[in-house]
């Protein structure tokens, strides 16, 4: 029978990728973002039959209502992959912006918690889904100057166990997934538009791509009924913790 997957974060890097690489495999598709254009385009470009969805998954009234909004058809989620977050800055604890605290523990912690509340029901109902959440290396690891987007990551490393644990009974899959560098959005985002800034980042050493962490989602998603990929890392060659990479 043809799956449904929603993507949360979908309109770029690894949301985007893992939208065709899950059209790949014929399923359909709930993309959500916050650029509606974006969100178009992908739809159009997609040979699969597509519903988008528009909100911050930072407020709780807004995720309920998107929900109470979605057509029956598309109501008996199979995947649900919660992708959607950012970094916001990267500097000392004690010279940060509390606005950048509130991006991420709104976005990166609870997004995942609205959007999940949503669909879980459905899946409980059902006795099956799977549940991935992105988390980081960040989430496993804290650096200098990284303290609260690696506490947000963190705490999706303990929201991934918890739903382990909690949808047990239910026969629902729970994978946490933990990239290191990947070459995407991400660091234009956290230095907020600063683009040689982001792509120092990646310089001297090949970075993984979002077609690498999508084409491993694929993976993931196509094991059989019995099996489960819990929790992955995933780093470039050249890295070999959150700290430390090797550059040329
Ligand atoms: C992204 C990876 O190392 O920049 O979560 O935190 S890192």
């Amino acid at each position: 029978m043809q799956r449904t997957a929603l993507i949360t974060g979908a309109t770029s890097g690894i949301g985007q990728a893992t939208a065709k690489a899950f059209a790949d495999l014929g399923y359909r598709l709930i993309l959500h973002g916050r650029r509606q254009e974006r969100l178009d385009e992908l739809k159009e470009s997609l040979p699969v039959e597509v519903y988008t969805m528009n909100f911050d998954v930072r407020y709780r009234e807004d995720v309920e209502e998107a929900f109470s909004r979605l057509p029956a058809e598309w109501q008996d989620i199979d995947i649900l992959l919660n992708n959607a977050g950012n970094a916001h800055g990267l500097g000392p604890v004690q010279d940060n912006d509390p606005d950048d605290w509130d991006a991420m523990i709104d976005g990166n912690v609870k997004g995942i918690l609205y959007v999940s509340k949503a669909v879980m029901p459905g899946m409980i109902a059902r006795r099956s889904g799977h549940i991935l959440n992105l988390s980081s290396v960040a989430g496993k690891q804290t650096y200098p100057n990284g303290t609260v987007y690696c506490a947000s990551k963190a705490a999706v490393e303990s929201i991934s166990e918890g739903m382990r644990l909690d949808l047990n009974p239910y026969g629902i899959k729970v994978t946490n997934i933990a990239p290191g560098a990947v070459e995407t959005e991400f660091s234009l985002v956290r230095f907020k538009g600063d683009d040689k800034r982001a792509a120092s980042v990646y310089q001297g050493f090949t970075p993984l791509s979002a077609q690498d962490i999508a084409e491993t989602i694929a993976f993931i998603v196509t094991r059989p009924a019995h099996m489960v990929i819990a929790d992955i890392l995933l780093f470039p060659t050249a890295q070999a913790s959150a700290m430390l990479l090797k550059r040329e």
